[in-house]
């Protein structure tokens, strides 16, 4: 008998048996494909509407056939079971087909954002042996075509690009048009359940990237969960307004959650309100998901008034870094939605706050884990647990969260514990409600003479400033202290800019101790981001080791 706890891709650690057979006995892995998945819908509902953007509608059936069409080419071609495909296209309809084809065939997509460049990409192509990249040509003035042929011709695996066109662009030399690969579908094979079904990346990429090996099994249970606990059905329209590769626009619930409930998926190519805004009103759009710098965007949109019409919208979930109260408060009433925490990492754990949670809970927690089989624990650094309530480093283990990187060794001594349990790097506390309050992540306390200082907890004070629109605090070497505090802001008008003595007296009127005081501000219009959206915390402190913005921190 084949033994399904195997890893079918060698370099992925399984679950243990007793685990992965409880995890079967209890339903969590049904067994089914995401092929499975799609031909089930097409059949119930091959009229219904699956996937649109602005240049397309397809059905479950057109969908469905699209994807077996494309599986076949790609076959003919000579991806084969197991191969691993780059796959970089913006937020268009294509982007389900191309991954359903694969999915289909048994080939792993490689999730890249449109936001990664040749520096990602090739130690991405290289950790996963990718032997092919699919992408689009010109997007948004860049050549995403011109960027795979660099990366092809810097890692040897990869054989073939082939590119999603716009009618009438030209094709490049050595590409191939997907189109050519639309083939009269025949039967494959296809992958079973316990077959890892694609490859996700890891959010901080510094040395060789960290992927992340997710099964059909494990990943449709967290899928199935969170459309469950969204309250998706047929009627669902998903807005995937974040770059759809992420894992929190793909999964949680996500276009796949949409496609699991039978509702329809759309794109928008574009997250600003000028996009988004009018095709929430064209395509009646029940639901998206936003990292907090997006949600500001678009609260303060729709505070300024006379917006399309939002009225389908009825649900706005934020995720992916803090969203602070401040913040969380205004979404509501903005936008006339319910608010959704979603605190998710691609390497499984997804917490959310429940439709019909209190305000309170909506407001200023993360939620909680979508499964009673997730395991949780919060402990200090030598890894024993903290009392109940209090601040400590979040470990999970559970039915749909890894076990190890796929093939780095490294990094996993670093992120799982001896016994299995993925270290998150969060820092967390637990409610008594059950419900998590994220802190942030370990490294971002300022550690100022050896007071450790929260910068989430600095950063709400200077949120209530009135002058101040957004605020991250940064931690800046200092030879005497250790570190400093140093306040980046953005200013709520161009005419009002904060200074560093009203913003410390600002804080000080708060009752905040002397010691958090921030010893410089650098005020600036925008922060930079990662490629999902979130704020980059990474680039702010090295954007002040470079002494870049004209400020060094100088001493108050
Ligand atoms: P990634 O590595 O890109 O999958 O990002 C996962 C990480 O993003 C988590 O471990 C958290 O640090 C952060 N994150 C995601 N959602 C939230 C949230 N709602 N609040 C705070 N941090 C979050
Ligand atoms: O940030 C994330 O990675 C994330 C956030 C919300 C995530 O992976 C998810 C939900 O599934």
């Amino acid at each position: 008998m084949l033994d399904l706890t195997e890893p079918v891709l060698p370099g992925c650690a399984p679950w243990p048996a007793d685990l992965a057979r409880r995890y079967r006995d209890e339903k969590l892995w049904t067994g089914e494909t995401f092929g499975d998945v799609l031909t089930a819908r097409a059949a119930a509902t091959p009229d219904r509407t699956a996937v649109l953007d602005t240049a397309h509608r397809w059905t479950y059936a057109e969908l469905d056939h699209r994807s077996r069409s494309l599986a076949t080419g790609l076959a003919r071609l000579g991806i084969t079971p197991g191969d691993r495909v780059l796959v970089q296209l913006p937020n268009r309809a294509e982007f389900v087909e191309v991954v359903f084809a694969l999915f289909r065939l048994g080939a792993l997509p490689v999730f890249c954002l449109p936001a990664h460049r040749a520096a990602e990409l090739v130690p991405i192509a290289e950790a996963a042996a990718a032997t092919a990249m699919i992408t689009s040509g010109v997007h948004q003035r860049f050549d995403y075509a011109a960027l795979a042929e660099t990366v092809r011709a810097q890692v040897p695996s990869l054989r073939h690009v082939l590119l999603v066109l716009d009618e009438g662009r030209q094709l490049p030399e050595k590409a191939y048009d997907i189109a050519e690969f639309r083939d009269e579908p025949v039967e494959l094979v296809g992958p079973s359940a316990s077959d890892v079904a694609f490859l996700q990346l890891s959010g901080g990429s510094t040395g060789i990237p960290k992927l992340i090996a997710r099964t059909h099994d494990d990943y449709l249970y967290s899928v199935r969960r969170s459309a469950e606990i969204c309250e998706l059905d047929s009627d669902t329209v998903y807005l995937a307004t974040l770059p759809v590769a992420h894992n929190f626009p793909m999964s949680s619930p996500g276009i796949l959650g949409a496609l699991w409930a039978g509702g329809a998926i759309a794109m928008t190519p574009d997250p600003t309100p000028a996009t988004a805004f009018p095709l929430i009103e064209r395509f009646g759009v029940t639901i998206t998901g936003l990292v907090p710098p997006l949600a500001r965007l678009w609260a303060e949109r729709a505070e300024a008034g006379a917006t399309p019409d939002l009225s389908s919208l009825r649900v706005l979930q934020v995720g992916g870094a803090r969203c602070q109260d401040e913040l969380a408060r205004r979404i509501g009433p903005a936008l006339g939605v319910t608010l959704q925490q979603v605190f998710g990492m691609a390497e499984g754990l997804v917490c959310y706050t429940r439709l019909d949670d209190p305000i309170d809970v909506v407001v200023s927690t993360q939620g909680r884990p979508m499964s009673e089989f997730d395991q949780i624990a919060v402990v200090d650094d030598n890894g024993n647990e903290v009392e109940p309530g209090a601040q400590g480093n979040l470990i999970t283990q559970g039915p749909y969260t890894i076990r190890g990187y796929y093939d780095n060794p490294e990094a996993d001594a670093r992120s799982f514990t001896a016994d299995g349990w993925y270290r998150t790097g969060d820092v967390v506390s637990v409610r008594s409600d059950g419900n998590l309050v994220v802190a942030g992540r370990a490294g971002d306390w300022v550690n100022r003479g050896g007071e450790k200082v929260s910068a989430e907890e600095l950063e709400a004070h200077l949120l209530e400033h009135p002058d101040i629109r957004d605020a991250v605090i940064i931690g800046t070497p200092d030879p005497v202290l250790g570190q400093r505090i140093c306040a980046f802001v953005q200013p709520a008008s161009p005419e009002q800019r904060p200074t560093l003595t009203t913003v410390r007296k600002f804080v000080r009127e708060r009752g905040v101790a002397a010691w958090k005081m921030p010893d410089a501000v650098v005020v600036v219009d925008q922060f930079p981001e990662t490629g999902v959206g979130k704020t980059s915390r990474k680039e702010l402190r090295q954007a002040l080791a470079d002494g870049a913005h004209g400020s060094r921190p100088t001493p108050a």
